[in-house]
């Protein structure tokens, strides 16, 4: 008996902390209407109206007041057999580092429904084994309304995701190709950048550093057309009259280009900036002028780029995956062979020019990488 009510005490403390953990992320992640969008939380795909924070805050609340009034009747009973320092979990748990979470809100979450249904499982089996089974029933109530909460919740949390990515205007994506016409084994950028699309990229940079004003027009007018058609985004490279002129979706500049500040006057707040920076305090300066996406390298050394940099190698890498919120690709000498150093990192999207151009084969060559890159976030997982 006397250990029942110990159990009964830990995860009532265990449930309500549980419950106030969401509560709280849920309160102070979403506590103006500016943080979510009201008007579209009507899922229409699949017919389900999505709750909105404010009442799962309220329910989150409701719930942890009933977890500790239905235990009420028993309250001394709890207080006098509790015994915190004769608990060998709490060393246990002090040595263990099973509870470290991964980055991110999802995991708490995720982690803290569990401990919640765990919790008035394990509280409902002791008030049966002491003969509340009223009570015992009430709890099981009280864990049925937190699977439907959890459900609520991660559908909110699941279309929040996907509103924040549409709103990036940057594509969440594998792959970003590059064109350079002198490393595409005698094929035109048109025919490489058609085998791209057809390879499902989804990102493609025109940058050709050894032609003519016009006879750049005259390709990038073409990829526009097709880019658009296939639904790719489209970036041109340096030349920002050029992107303007033939409607591309962005433009990426470097470090010795006009400013962001300048370009984004003349490009407006919806064209793309990309902007390729080399330490972390150009990192940090991009991501506050409001660029859309940064290069990050050369990780690599490279035969490709003229007037490049020494490589930057993992650590600057490591430093962009931890710090900076904004999307970036890594760049500069990766290849199918050196990929899983750049993946494995936690870069989701490796820019490449040679490795893709010079394949003999672009379409055979994409999906081996690609295939790569998914078994990575695998592992990773
Ligand atoms: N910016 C930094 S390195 C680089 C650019 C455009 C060239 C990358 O080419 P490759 O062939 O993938 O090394
Ligand atoms: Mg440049």
């Amino acid at each position: 008996m006397k250990s029942c009510m110990r159990i009964v005490d830990a995860n009532l403390n265990r449930v309500a902390e549980g419950i106030r953990v969401i509560e709280d992320f849920f309160r102070f992640n979403f506590d103006s209407e500016n943080n979510f969008d009201v008007k579209t939380f009507d899922n229409r795909e699949n017919h389900i109206k999505l709750v909105e924070p404010p009442k799962l805050v309220e329910s989150l609340r409701e719930l942890r007041h009933k977890v500790r009034k239905s235990a009420c009747g028993i309250m001394p009973e709890l207080l006098t057999t509790r015994d915190v320092d004769g608990d060998i979990g709490f060393n246990i748990s002090q040595n263990s580092r099973l509870d470290k979470r991964e980055e991110g809100t999802l995991d708490i979450i995720t982690a803290n429904f569990k401990r919640i249904q765990e919790g008035i499982r394990s509280i409902e089996e002791s008030l049966k084994s002491m003969n509340y089974y009223a009570a015992a029933k009430q709890y099981e109530s009280l864990r049925y309304t937190s699977y439907n909460l959890e459900q609520e919740c991660f559908r909110f949390m699941e279309e929040q995701t996907k509103k924040e990515q549409q709103k990036s205007k940057f594509p969440v994506t594998d792959i970003y190709c590059l064109t350079d016409h002198a490393l595409s084994c005698g094929r035109s950028n048109i025919e490489v950048v058609n085998e791209m699309i057809r390879s499902g990229i989804k990102i493609i940079q025109y940058r050709e550093k050894e032609r003519a004003a016009f006879e750049k027009y005259r390709e990038c007018v073409q990829i526009r057309e097709m880019t658009k058609a296939a639904g790719v985004t489209f970036i041109v490279n340096d030349d920002v009259a050029l992107a303007m002129m033939v409607g591309a979706d962005g433009v990426h500049i470097g470090q010795s280009d006009y400013p962001v500040e300048g370009v984004r006057k003349l490009v407006g707040q919806d064209f793309i900036i990309g902007l390729s920076t080399h330490a972390p305090e150009e990192a940090v300066k991009a991501q506050n002028a409001g660029v859309d996406y940064i290069g990050v390298g050369p990780i690599y050394s490279t035969k490709t780029k003229k007037d490049v940099c020494s490589p930057v190698g993992h650590a600057y890498l490591e430093y962009v995956v931890k710090n900076i919120s904004i999307p970036f690709v890594a760049i500069g000498g990766i290849k199918e062979s050196n990929l899983h150093e750049i993946t494995s990192r936690g870069a989701r999207c490796v820019a490449m020019v040679s490795e893709i151009t010079g394949a003999a084969d672009i379409g055979a060559k994409i999906e081996s990488i690609r295939q790569k890159i998914n078994l990575s976030f695998k592992e990773k997982i």
